[in-house]
C-alpha cells in the first residue's frame, strides 16, 4: 500500500464517519470505526506496508482521526454521568399510566377465568366463514325462514365449494361445529370473537360485537348441567346477589331453547325509563340450549351415545353490566377520558 492509497482510505473513512455519526447510537459509532474488526482499526494495522520514511507522517493523522472518534464516542457518557452525579437518584418516581385494557378485554378475560376454573379450553374460529358452518351444519335448512333471525353480510364475488358467498360470521356457533369435527367427545369448550350482523345501531345493538360460545357434549348432560353452569358464572362475574332467568326461546341448533337474562345491575327494575333494560329489569344476555341431535349428527357424533348443552353471550352486554356503562356504543368510540374512568 502507497502513501497516498492509505491516506485517501483515511480521508474515505472520514468523511464516512461525518456521514453517519449522529445517525447511529454512540456504541455502534465506537464499533464501526474502532472495534476490533473497525474501519480505522484495520486502516492503522496497515501502516506497516507503508514505506518507513512515511509512516510517522501517516501515523500522525491516522490517529488524530481516533482520538477525534474517541472524544465523540465517549463525551455523552462523561455527560451524563455529570448529570447523574446532581441527581438524587433515591426519589420515588412519577407514576405514569402508559396504558390499560379495554373493558371488552377485561370483561373477556374474568368470563375466560371462570369457564377455565370448570375446565373449559379455549379454540378459535374463523371471521369469514362458509354457509355449511355458520347455518347448514347448525340445523338451519336453505331457505328456511330461522335464517331471517341473524342478517348477514355475504361477500361478493367469494364463494365456498357449494358455490354459495362466503359471509362473516353472525353467531360463534360456527366453532361448535368446526371443534366438534375436529375432536372425539367428551369436550368442554369456550370460544370467544368478534361477529358481524347487519343491524341498526342503538344502546344495546351494534353491526359488530363479540361473543363467546361454550358448550359441553358428554354422556348425559342435561339442562341441569346448562343451568348450574350459567348461574355459577354469573355469580363469579357479578357476585352472589345477581339473578338469572331462562325465557322458553328457539334456536335450530338447540332443543329445548331458552333465553337466558340477568336483572339489570342499574335499575333492578325500578326505572321505567331505564336506557339500558328498558323498564323491564332484565337483560337479554345470552342465548342457551341442549345441542339439536341433529346438529351432533351432522358432526358425526352419535345422538344416542352423546349430548351436550351450548351457549352464546355477547361480551358488549357483559361489559355494560359490569362497568355501569349504559350505551354500548361509548365502547367503540376509543374516548379515552370516558374508557380511563370506567377500568
Ligand atoms: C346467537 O347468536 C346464538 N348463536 C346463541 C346460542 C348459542 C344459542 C348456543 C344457543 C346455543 P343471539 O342472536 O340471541 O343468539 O345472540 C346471543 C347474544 O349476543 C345476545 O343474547 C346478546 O347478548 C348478544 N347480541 C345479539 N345481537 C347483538 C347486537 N346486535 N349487538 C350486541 N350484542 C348482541
Amino acid at each position: 500500500m502507497t502513501k497516498e492509497e492509505w491516506l485517501s482510505k483515511l480521508f474515505q473513512i472520514e468523511h464516512y464517519f461525518d456521514t453517519i455519526k449522529n445517525s447511529y447510537p454512540k456504541s455502534d459509532i465506537r464499533d464501526i470505526f474502532l472495534g476490533k474488526k473497525g474501519e480505522l482499526t484495520l486502516l492503522l494495522k496497515k501502516i506497516s506496508e507503508i514505506p518507513v520514511e512515511h509512516r510517522k507522517e501517516v501515523g500522525l493523522k491516522g490517529n488524530e482521526l481516533k482520538k477525534m472518534i474517541e472524544e465523540f464516542v465517549t463525551e455523552d457518557y462523561e455527560n451524563v454521568s455529570e448529570v447523574l452525579n446532581e441527581i438524587d437518584i433515591t426519589l420515588p418516581s412519577k407514576k405514569i399510566n402508559f396504558s390499560f385494557r379495554h373493558p371488552i378485554t377485561i370483561t373477556l378475560s374474568k368470563i375466560i377465568e371462570s369457564f377455565k376454573k370448570l375446565g373449559f379450553s379455549l379454540e378459535w374460529g374463523p371471521l369469514v366463514e362458509e354457509d355449511f358452518y355458520n347455518f347448514k351444519a347448525l340445523n338451519f335448512p336453505d331457505h328456511h325462514p330461522a335464517r331471517d333471525m341473524q342478517d348477514t353480510f355475504y361477500i361478493d364475488g367469494l364463494f365456498d365449494s357449494e358455490g354459495k358467498n362466503l359471509i362473516l360470521r353472525t353467531h360463534t356457533s360456527p366453532v361448535q361445529i368446526r371443534t366438534m369435527l375436529k375432536y372425539k367427545p367428551p369436550l368442554r369448550v369456550i370460544s370467544p370473537g368478534r361477529v358481524f350482523r347487519s343491524e341498526a345501531v342503538d344502546a344495546t345493538h351494534s353491526f359488530v360485537f363479540n361473543q363467546i360460545e361454550g358448550f359441553y357434549v358428554d354422556s348425559k348432560v342435561n339442562m341441569c348441567d346448562l343451568k348450574w353452569a350459567l348461574e355459577n358464572f354469573i355469580k363469579d362475574l357479578f357476585g352472589n346477589s345477581a339473578k338469572i332467568k331462562f325465557m322458553p326461546s328457539y334456536f335450530p341448533f338447540v332443543e329445548p331453547g331458552a333465553q337466558v337474562e340477568v336483572s339489570c345491575v342499574f335499575c333492578s327494575g325500578r326505572n321505567i325509563n331505564c336506557k339500558v333494560c328498558k323498564g323491564v329489569g332484565w337483560l337479554e344476555m345470552l342465548g342457551a340450549g341442549i345441542i339439536h341431535p341433529n346438529v351432533l349428527k351432522n358432526c358425526g357424533y352419535d345422538p344416542y351415545q352423546w349430548s351436550g348443552f351450548a351457549f352464546g353471550a355477547g361480551i358488549e352486554r357483559f361489559t355494560m353490566l359490569l362497568f355501569g356503562i349504559d350505551d354500548l356504543r361509548t365502547l367503540y368510540e376509543n374516548d379515552l377520558r370516558i374508557l380511563r374512568q370506567v377500568v
